[in-house]
């Protein structure tokens, strides 16, 4: 079997990958570009996988895990190895804000990434709050978010849960698995569908790397019991790499991931508070503050109780928090290069349209 298409290297991606770089073609004097996969990045060092097989490269920095490259041998030397000389287009990026950055920088944690699995324990579920904003990230993301409960096992109160989740996550399918059980595994793994990948995030110990070893149906990644007292046995998977599941499809390990940025997040906002969002336009003012205003939409929503004030105020924190984000980020990119708001606006505009055309192609 050819290595590179168990890691996702589908139809789709060699037309984009002949698209990108014209010159995969060899011609006389310009060697051929050859795809690649990074499944693993740390820093400057990357593993790919390449139609030959696994091979280490030291770039700048800039390749993630999931990246698509391309490789050149830039050496007159037989004996050298080749080097990443392009990066295809990311689809999608899974990014965390740096901690303490006044700058407001995002960090990339992985590329190319087709699902994201909020990975929920049934025994400590997460409150509604927590899972709107991963949601929101996620949707940011460019993915597809699903909510994947784990250890059904462990729960009494199983039906009350997943029902709480289903009404919390808004549309977003809710898988229910069992490790232990072996339960809800073939329905997760037929919705990952072949050339995807799937990128598991969630807290330590809510059983991401025990799902991966039940889907992969070996021992892929290790699992930790916390032991008590020193706490060791934590984070035992370190780094973020990409399991191939067969048939194409690839998991995602996020270890020590404990939640994304909200960056660019106006379309996962819309996914996940669209009925909000579709209240404004039903107020009486058009600029109505849905504060005291005469005729306001949302306030008899929440009079009636068909808007849950919970979520009312969830909506409007991630609202003021992306409002101050992208007044940092505007002002702090206009001084360092000088680029007007507007220039950003458009680039973003294309990456999005890029990203949708991608997606719907
Ligand atoms: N009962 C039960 N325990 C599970 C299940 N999945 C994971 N666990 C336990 O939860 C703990 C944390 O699992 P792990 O996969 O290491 O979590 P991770 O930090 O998210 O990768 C381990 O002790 C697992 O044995 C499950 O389906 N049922
Ligand atoms: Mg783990
Ligand atoms: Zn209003």
């Amino acid at each position: 079997m050819n290595t590179l298409s168990e890691y996702g290297f589908t139809d789709r991606i060699r037309d984009l990958f002949s698209f990108t770089f014209p010159s995969a073609v060899p011609t006389p004097g310009h060697p051929a570009l050859e795809p690649a996969r990074a499944i693993r990045a740390d820093r400057g060092r990357v593993l790919l996988i390449t139609a030959n097989g696994p091979l280490h490269v030291d770039t700048d920095g800039t390749v993630v895990t999931g990246d698509w490259v391309a490789l050149a041998r830039i050496s007159d030397d037989d004996a050298a190895p080749p080097a990443v000389v392009g990066l295809l287009p990311r689809y999608s990026t899974l990014q965390r804000k740096k901690a303490h950055d006044p700058l407001s920088e995002a960090q990339v944690l992985a590329a190319n990434v087709d699902l994201v699995g909020v990975v929920v324990p049934i025994d400590r579920p997460l409150s509604a709050n927590r899972l709107e904003r991963t949601l929101v990230a996620a949707w940011d993301s460019g993915a597809v978010p699903l909510v994947i409960l784990t250890k059904a096992d462990l729960s009494s109160r199983f039906d009350e849960v997943v029902g709480q989740t289903v009404e919390r996550a808004r549309g977003v399918e809710v898988f229910t698995t069992s490790a232990e059980a072996g339960d809800g595994l073939d329905a997760l793994h037929s919705r990952i569908g072949v050339g995807s990948t799937l990128a598991l995030i969630g807290p330590s110990g809510a059983g991401k790397s025990t799902l991966i070893n039940a889907l992969v149906g070996c021992h892929a990644q290790d699992t930790g019991e916390v032991r008590a007292g020193d706490g060791k046995g934590r984070h035992t998977t370190t780094v973020r790499e990409l399991i191939p599941l067969g048939a194409g499809s690839v998991l995602m390990d996020t270890p020590g991931v404990r939640g994304f940025a909200l960056w660019d997040a106006e379309d996962g906002l819309e996914a996940v508070f669209g009925d909000i969002e579709e209240l404004f336009g039903h107020c009486r003012f058009t600029d109505c503050a849905h504060g005291s205003e005469p005729g306001c939409a949302v306030q008899n929503a929440l009079g009636t109780g068909e808007l849950e004030e919970r979520r009312w105020l969830s909506y409007q924190k991630m609202q003021r928090e992306l409002a101050g984000l992208h007044r940092r980020q505007s002002v702090a990119e206009q001084r360092r290069h000088g680029r007007s708001f507007h220039r950003m606006a458009k680039e973003a505009a294309l990456a999005k349209d890029f990203r949708n055309r991608f997606r719907e192609g």
